[in-house]
């Protein structure tokens, strides 16, 4: 029988095999990527290093908690069970390829359908963002909170465009009618780091179109620990139309400009 735990004990657990999966993808990064082949589109790369991480943490996992189940972006998911792990192995695999120094492990534990503990480690520089839910968001042991800005047309936007020539067009039409809106526009290429910046108030605010769930889950619980608003578009919850993470003053606005442009609409 699955063993129920207390989820600081899954974050310590969480962070562990993070920890390790992170040197593991450095090295791999180090001695060349490899074995590059392509998912959804021709511009969708997966390496050798991705599935090596994720085999690396489904082992880790399986031998500390050997009934739990788990969704990896390059496996898929194992089984139903009460605690469910959420794994990117390399998020930003494309900032990897290309040696930008913008690429993480995010890894997640949901406990009934709910995520209660999360991290993310960057992987090219060892910055490591932790969440407990209720318990706060944390980058290298500092309490991190949102930033203050309200004001949308001073915010820093983060955003992110998806492997689909059809579907960055669209995008690319939204992103159109919200830049004279904003300060400017930063695309990085890693969702949850992106998420986790918004945490840090390094970013002001953030969305994107086309997230999966492991894309997010865990730097979506590092921005809500830190005071921000992360939710889908018109009630939705943060799921594949779309993701907006920032403090709630800035979200509203940010909201209400993304829904008049049908941002979680189109391909
Ligand atoms: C990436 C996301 C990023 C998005 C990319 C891609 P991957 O995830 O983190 O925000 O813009 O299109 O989906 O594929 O590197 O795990």
């Amino acid at each position: 029988m699955a063993s129920m735990a207390q989820p600081v004990e899954l974050l310590n657990l969480a962070v562990s095999v993070a920890r390790s999966a992170s040197e593991l993808a450095s090295r791999m990064r180090a001695e060349g990527v490899s074995a590059v082949t392509t998912k959804s589109t021709a511009t969708d790369v997966v390496t050798a290093a991705d599935r090596a991480v994720e085999r690396h943490v489904r082992e880790q996992l399986a031998r500390a908690r050997p009934d739990d189940a788990v969704l990896g972006e390059e496996y898929g998911a194992d089984r139903d069970a009460p605690v469910r792990w959420i794994l990117d192995p390399i998020d930003g695999t494309v900032n990897y390829l290309y040696d930008l120094p913008q690429y993480a492990v995010s890894l997640a534990a949901e406990v009934g359908g709910v995520v209660v503990a999360g991290v993310v480690v960057n992987a090219a520089t060892g910055r490591e963002w932790t969440a407990l839910r209720g318990g706060g968001a944390f980058r290298d042991g500092r309490r991190l909170a949102v930033s203050p800005e309200t004001d949308l047309g001073q915010a820093l936007v983060g955003t992110g465009f998806g492997y689909a020539a059809e579907r960055r067009l669209y995008q690319a039409r939204v992103l159109a009618g919200l830049i004279g809106h904003i300060r400017d526009i930063r695309r990085l290429g890693a969702a949850s780091i992106d998420l986790c910046l918004v945490a840090e108030g390094t970013l002001d605010a953030y969305y994107e179109k086309g997230l999966n769930p492991w894309d997010h889950a865990a730097g979506g619980l590092v921005a809500a620990e830190a005071g921000a608003l992360v939710t889908g578009l018109d009630g939705a919850p943060p799921g594949p139309d779309m993701v907006v993470a920032a403090p709630p003053a800035l979200h509203a606005r940010l909201h209400d400009r993304l829904s008049e442009l049908d941002a979680a609409g189109g391909p």
